[in-house]
């Protein structure tokens, strides 16, 4: 018995893995290990032999399952302090720039935009870029013979393409409003929400492309009045171009579908060729604006009796060229890689609201 001890504990001293333990374990005390044909022995042994024998080699099986169980703990803990050692990660080293893309100037205004409607309680919505004349023209208080519909250089798909329930070939949407007229008849008044998108206009130079962004937003309650649109315009243009003097200037306008009307004017100088906002003599349109017309409220199935609204657009392309300082409107969608890494933001490093 002495032999099988000195044996069995060697091996485990030497065993150098949990498998090799295992191992031994299976030799010594396994159903079919040493001990347990020791064991069987003692049905052949005199009682007096037996008596003497059992206590021991039980004993021994004890000994033994212990000294695995410690093995068993130092190995797991060296496995441990090696995988602590190899696997070492050093959390305070910067993220590797490995990835190309950025983050597209109409992406980052886009959301900058979102975000601070959010913040003043507006829902966010989208809808079709391929529309029906109703729910560009029509509905916004634009009728056939208004000039702009032709001042609007609408794109109209090809009749091939199928047509609307009134036989009108289907329309480019030249504006987002159709989403407003879509969010009335859905959620009907009050409400409050922005529609940022892509909208399609023929026009082609320095200041224009075909296809640009527009976010328009309409604020309908049973008082709502245009205090209250110059009150968010103006809490809006201070958080996004980040300007606390910024000064606004509401200048009569006409628009179909809103009466009165009001382009708004951000004061600003270009003093030096660059532009600065909030200072100076000059004045820069960034909005147009104004009281939601009667027929567009009842387009939208609000009754105008007893609910009115304000309504405002803008261009996303036009407002990130002016707060990021981007000369050509053209360059943004040309895909130009080096365009891209010079005015995009890296994902990490976008500006937003709550940094800092
Ligand atoms: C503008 C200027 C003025 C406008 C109106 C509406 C609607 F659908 F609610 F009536 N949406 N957007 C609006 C009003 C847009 O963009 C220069």
């Amino acid at each position: 018995m002495d032999d099988l001890r000195n044996k069995y504990l060697g091996q485990i001293r030497d065993a150098s893995d949990e498998d090799a333990l295992e191992q031994v374990r299976l030799a010594a005390v396994g159903k079919k290990g040493e001990v347990a044909l020791q064991m069987r022995e003692l049905g052949r042994m005199t009682p007096e032999e037996r008596q003497e024998a059992g206590p021991r080699l039980n004993a021994l099986k004890d000994e033994i399952n212990s000294a695995i169980a410690a093995r068993k703990a130092g190995l797991e803990d060296a496995a441990l302090d090696e995988r602590l050692r190899s696997e070492w990660l050093d959390v305070t080293l910067p993220a590797r720039a490995r990835r190309q893309g950025t983050i597209h100037p109409v992406s980052q205004v886009t959301e900058e935009v979102t975000a601070i409607f959010a913040d003043m309680g507006f829902a966010v919505a989208e809808g079709p870029q391929i529309e029906t004349d109703w729910y560009v023209f029509d509905a916004l208080n634009i009728p056939g013979h208004h000039p702009a519909r032709a001042e609007m250089d609408t794109f109209y798909m090809a009749e091939s393409a199928g047509t609307d329930e009134a036989g009108n070939p289907f329309v480019m949407r030249t504006h987002t409003s159709p989403v407003q007229i879509r969010s009335m008849e859905k959620t009907g008044a009050p409400t409050r929400m922005i529609c940022p998108g892509r909208v399609y206009r023929a026009d082609y130079d320095q200041t224009h492309t075909p296809m640009f962004h527009q976010v328009e937003g309409m604020a309908i309650d049973r008082d709502i009045s245009m205090a209250n649109l110059k009150w968010c315009l103006e809490e809006f243009c201070r958080a996004f171009f980040d300007v606390d003097g910024i000064e606004l200037r509401f200048r009569a306008s006409h628009f179909p579908f809103t009466e009165p009307s009001a382009e708004v004017d951000i004061r600003c100088s270009w003093e030096g060729g660059t532009l600065k906002l909030g200072e100076g003599d000059d004045w820069l349109e960034i909005l147009g604006s104004g009281m939601m017309h009667p027929k567009v409220l009842q387009a939208g199935g609000i009754d105008p009796e007893e609910w009115q609204g304000f309504a405002f657009g803008m261009g996303i392309d036009r407002i990130a060229m002016l707060k990021y300082g981007i000369p050509d409107l053209r360059a943004f969608f040309d895909s130009d890689l080096r365009w891209l890494k010079h005015y995009g933001f890296g994902a990490l490093r976008a500006p937003t609201r709550h940094a800092g």
